[in-house]
């Protein structure tokens, strides 16, 4: 029997929308989806009112996904203009340094605009047009909110790249959408411990395929010392500071790019997400505004880093939207000490909160000490997002973080999906720890078997999406057929998760992780296919495969399977260099935390690396390897079952 945490009656007296309004609105999608989500891109300026609402089709001989077709629009006027009237003075951004002496910033919507219209000047004095791309590779800073609100207001295609990603990652990135200008800043600070950004787009634009980029900027923020390459490079301020503080917006269609974001898929290699305007932007908008329940008077801190998409919708695009406060965070969770995420909840009177299960996991872990010391009395809202939450680690931020009086908002959504999809509304969804809860309104969830047939009631099956909704991703950016493939094709007519789920007998859905190639390590998403990449371009490895296995504080661990060149000596020197290699060739959230040597992989007599039993080996349950009779030789499995990790 699963606990049940009923909506609490005082939150939803105060909340937007309670039970019966979910249950209304949810109805109301679902007949007539034209006239809901018509009446939901009211929430947002348009220069010309769409007509059109949603033109889709699901069918492989008749796709396409377009919502908003007709509307005009601009994404950063929506954001920041808007705002001006009626709260120009209120706080967009409150800025919280690494290191908790450095005095926080306030930064109002004013003064948000004319940074973001003065970047956005600069930008076209650089030559950059409308739907050219622009790199963005940025600490948590201010900057980075503007340099993203930036391109949008000059029609500018944004391509953010975690900066934790290597310069092979960037230079993947920037070649495969042919950037023509990079926005990066000297370091960053993460932890008490400097990441050379500038020197890592230097080492990038070494790389083949990146002769596109024109103009390197660069923020002075740690003040540490850089190459500067002229006439190639140029100081951020040194280029904007003498701007005007206003800059005419890009009349943009609905269906123009806004952004493309890297994600991991089951290939090799990253996908650029594209999300366009309109539908983005209602869908960010919308969803902040009814996951949050928020208030003009929040203070809603995501922890999020921008390079990922929960730091596009719910630091940037859809709290701007809304004319909320947010708070951008530099830091990580243990620096100073573990209390750091309840300091600052204390010190800027934080009153939502959202983040991942595995910040949750590693919190948990030093006890209920450093939470208790802090005294949280702001906080009236918890989210998480990133990965299934443990239902216990759920208890434990539940009872020790929201003492026992917050209702938690478990979001499930994803990177192509723009925004939250099935996530409790805090008003009006009983909760049970562990489970992600209903649809939001206009999303039609449902299970299918292996062979694509729907399953009904209570029951476990692969997770899809009957029909579409406007922040929908639009296209794999110069891969259409790619992104037809990948989604579109698995089971006709929907839109295929990639997850694995299961519905109980309240219709609740419970995310159990994700069925293809991709390992979700806290909350991250990386390919099997990138790490073997990674493994195999190292001279000394003739074959890799990369498992996740069960890991306490990620939820996923790397496991990595690695077959020599026939004469190279295996050793922990050769171990070490490779997760160093790896860690080189994409970033340190893709070192394997545990590296086996095999002398062979289990293979299929057609040549097929059987995962399966690898998956089994990782997780040390040996018995359970299941049907190992189309291997074509069996010998291999027991060296490596007996040279298994244990523990
Ligand atoms: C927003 C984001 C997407 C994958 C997704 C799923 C997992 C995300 C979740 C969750 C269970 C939640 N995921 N939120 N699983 N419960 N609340 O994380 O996007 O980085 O693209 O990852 O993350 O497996 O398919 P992205």
């Amino acid at each position: 029997m699963t606990d049940v945490y009923k909506v609490d009656a005082a939150f939803a007296a105060r909340a937007g929308i309670d039970k019966a309004e979910y249950q209304r609105q949810y109805q109301a999608s679902v007949d007539d989806p034209d006239a809901f989500w018509g009446e939901v891109a009211n929430r947002i300026d348009w220069y010309r009112k769409p007509t059109q609402i949603r033109d889709v089709s699901y069918a492989l001989e008749d796709f396409r996904i377009r919502w908003y077709g007709d509307g005009e629009l601009n994404a950063s006027v929506n954001c920041l203009d808007r705002h001006l009237a009626t709260r120009a003075d209120k706080t967009a951004l409150v800025w919280e340094a690494d290191d908790p002496a450095t005095p926080a910033k306030h930064v109002s919507y004013r003064e948000l605009h004319q940074r973001v219209c003065k970047l956005a000047n600069a930008l076209r004095a650089l030559g950059v047009q409308k739907g050219d791309r622009v790199t963005i590779y940025l600490p948590m800073i201010v900057e980075a909110a503007v340099a993203m609100l930036a391109c949008a207001r000059i029609g500018a295609i944004h391509s953010v790249v975690f900066g934790g990603f290597s310069p092979t990652s960037i230079a993947d990135r920037v070649s495969d959408c042919a950037s023509k200008l990079i926005i990066t800043a000297d370091e960053g600070v993460r932890g008490g411990r400097k990441v050379p950004l500038k020197a890592n787009v230097d080492a990038a634009l070494k790389l083949p395929g990146t002769t596109t980029v024109e103009t390197v900027l660069v923020v002075r923020h740690t003040g540490g010392a850089v190459d500067m390459q002229m006439p190639r490079d140029r100081w951020y301020d040194a280029v904007v500071d003498a701007q005007p503080e206003t800059c005419e917006p890009e009349r943009m269609n609905a269906e123009d790019p806004l952004f493309i974001l890297y994600t991991s898929g089951s290939t090799g290699k990253p996908k650029g997400v594209l999300h366009t305007t309109g539908g983005y932007l209602v869908y960010a908008s919308y969803t902040h505004e009814v996951v949050f329940d928020l208030k003009d008077s929040d203070i809603y801190w995501c922890t999020a880093d921008v390079g990922w998409v929960t730091g596009h919708t719910y630091i940037v695009y859809g709290p701007l939207a809304n004319g909320a406060t947010a708070v951008m965070f530099e830091g990580v969770p243990n620096y100073p000490d573990v209390s750091r995420f309840w300091d600052v909840v204390d010190k800027h009177k934080v009153t939502i909160f959202y983040t991942a299960p595995t910040a949750i996991r590693a919190l948990m872990r030093e006890g209920d000490a450093p939470v208790k010391k802090a005294s949280r009395a702001s906080l009236r809202l918890l989210g998480t997002v990133g990965e299934p939450i443990n239902p216990e680690a759920w208890r434990w931020y539940h009872d020790v973080v929201g003492d026992s009086r917050l209702p938690i908002v478990d979001t499930w959504w994803q990177t192509e999906t723009g925004g939250a999809l099935i996530s409790p509304l805090p008003g009006a969804t009983d909760l049970k720890p562990g489970s992600a809860t209903l649809p939001l309104p206009g999303v039609q969830p449902a299970l299918v078997d292996a062979n694509g047939t729907r399953l009904e009631g209570a029951v476990d099956g692969n997770l899809v999406l009957l029909d579409s909704w406007p922040g929908q991703m639009r296209t794999v950016y110069g891969d259409h057929q790619r992104f037809i493939d990948t989604y579109f094709k698995t089971y006709p007519g929907t839109y295929f998760t990639g997850d694995g789920c299961r519905r109980d007998a309240d219709g609740y859905y419970w995310i159990t992780g994700r069925v293809d190639d991709v390992i979700n390590v806290s909350g991250h998403r990386i390919g099997t296919a990138e790490v073997e990449s990674a493994l195999v371009s190292h001279p000394k490895v003739a074959e890799a495969a990369v498992v996740g296995f069960p890991h306490d504080i990620k939820g996923q661990g790397i496991y990595a399977y690695v077959t020599l060149i026939a004469g190279e000596q295996e050793s922990d020197e050769l171990l070490k260099e490779l997760v160093q290699h790896v860690r080189k060739e994409i970033g340190p959230i893709a070192s394997p935390d545990f590296l086996q040597w095999a002398p062979g992989l289990p293979k299929t007599r057609s040549g097929k690396i059987m995962r399966r039993i690898l998956r089994k080996i990782a997780e040390n349950a040996p018995d359970q390897l299941g049907d190992t009779s189309t291997l074509a030789d069996p010998s291999v499995v027991d060296s490596l079952v007996k040279h298994r990790r244990i523990g």
